[in-house]
């Protein structure tokens, strides 16, 4: 739990204290002699910490931000050495820490600042530059998608969020490139293109690889809460196709069939939600499950300007969380700035005979004309 809500706040807040800074600059200066093994500094082998790891041991990577992108071990929280101080008192005394950098020496000063400190935290000899395992590279990201799709929208917010170095390839869906049906196995968006030679489809497995590439955790990593966090994630797909058949829907009835299903769904997310925090989790980060909800949260706002898709006193809960999702900056640049027009588009093509458009929307629109 301890842990978690480190990595969140670390996450959220990669401070920079001039006085530490100084403080540590110092102390890596003296840290050039090569660090010896000693009870304040216990230093282990790859190996070790490898088996350590397995034993529920957990990896802080002091690096940069930077250097942490290039690459990493998987699993392993950032806490650049000059933030230290500041997350010190999050750490669980009851875990074993074990303390990476690149080459062993801010890992030995941050052991002991740590040791110090009652944490039990053991130092990396020789760095990630010896590290004799597999460790998460950087990748050239390109997310290719539909400005209308929520699909993708959910994979831009992830990006965004998750500070990813990315490449977004925007394309028609009329009007498809000759290239996009040997890259896109089901001819769907979003798929993204790691290296320019692996396609990773499906935005919910698409999200989480973001994830794993990023310092961000997003996700809890408790598995239970991890189960749960996916369920609501494919809750959400549920959601949004329903969202669409609502605007394919060709008459009254079949509408108000797939309306009334829609605010059963919704009323159980409503009963699910229990906290009043910002976000999904309760706590002030942006999980994989607010990426996933926002799009549909989106298009829910829009719709309910021209009619009652919902009525906001009866989803309290989903209310504060999507007003505080809609606001959040990854958010709203996840969409070009008009993405009214592209939605209502969106819906002009895909529900021009339907009954929303015709006996809903556009009688609305004319009055407002
Ligand atoms: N389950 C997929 C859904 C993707 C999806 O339905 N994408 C739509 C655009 S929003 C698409 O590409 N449709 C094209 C088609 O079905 O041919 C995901 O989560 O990525």
């Amino acid at each position: 739990m301890i842990i978690k809500r480190l990595s969140t706040f670390i996450s959220s807040h990669l401070l920079n204290n001039k006085q530490d800074t100084l403080l540590l600059n110092k102390t890596m200066m003296h840290d050039a002699i090569r660090p010896e093994n000693s009870p304040e500094l216990p230093l282990i082998s790859a190996e070790v910490a490898k088996l350590k790891i397995k034993r529920g041991a957990k990896i802080i990577d002091v690096r940069s931000e930077e250097e942490y992108q290039e690459e990493h071990l998987s699993d392993s929280m950032l806490i650049p050495l000059s933030n230290l101080p500041k997350y010190i008192h999050l750490l669980d005394k009851e875990t074993e820490y074990l303390i990476l950098c690149a080459l062993g020496l801010r890992a030995a000063t941050a052991t002991r600042i740590l040791r110090k400190a009652g944490i039990n935290a053991s130092c990396i000899k020789d760095g990630l530059n010896k590290w004799p395992f597999e460790t998460v590279e950087r990748q050239e990201l390109e997310l290719i998608l539909f400005d209308f799709c929520p699909f993708a929208q959910r994979a831009v917010i992830t990006l965004k969020e998750a500070g990813v170095h990315h490449k977004l390839t925007y394309l028609d869906p009329d009007n498809l490139p000759d290239w996009f049906a040997s890259v896109s196995p089901f001819g769907k968006v979003p798929i993204l293109r790691v290296n320019n030679e692996t396609t990773i489809f499906e935005s919910s497995v698409i999200n989480e690889l973001i994830n794993n590439l990023s310092s961000k955790q997003m996700l809890p990593s408790n598995p239970v809460e991890l189960g749960l966090c996916r369920s609501w994630i494919e809750f959400s797909s549920t959601l949004l196709s329903q969202l669409t058949g609502m605007i394919c829907a060709k008459n009254a009835v079949d509408f108000m069939v797939i309306h009334t299903n829609f605010l059963e769904n919704l009323q159980r997310l409503e009963e699910h939600l229990t906290s009043q925090g910002r976000f999904f989790t309760g706590k002030n980060v942006l999980s994989l499950v607010d990426s996933s909800y926002a799009p549909l949260f989106m298009r829910m706002a829009y719709l309910n300007q021209y009619f009652d898709l919902y009525t906001k006193k009866d989803i309290p809960m989903i209310q504060h969380w999507a007003t505080d999702l809609l606001s959040s900056g990854s958010v709203i640049h996840s969409v070009p700035s008009d993405f009214s027009s592209i939605y209502y588009d969106f819906i002009q093509r895909r529900g021009k005979d339907a009954y929303l458009l015709n006996e809903v929307l556009l009688p609305k629109l004319k009055k407002v004309a």
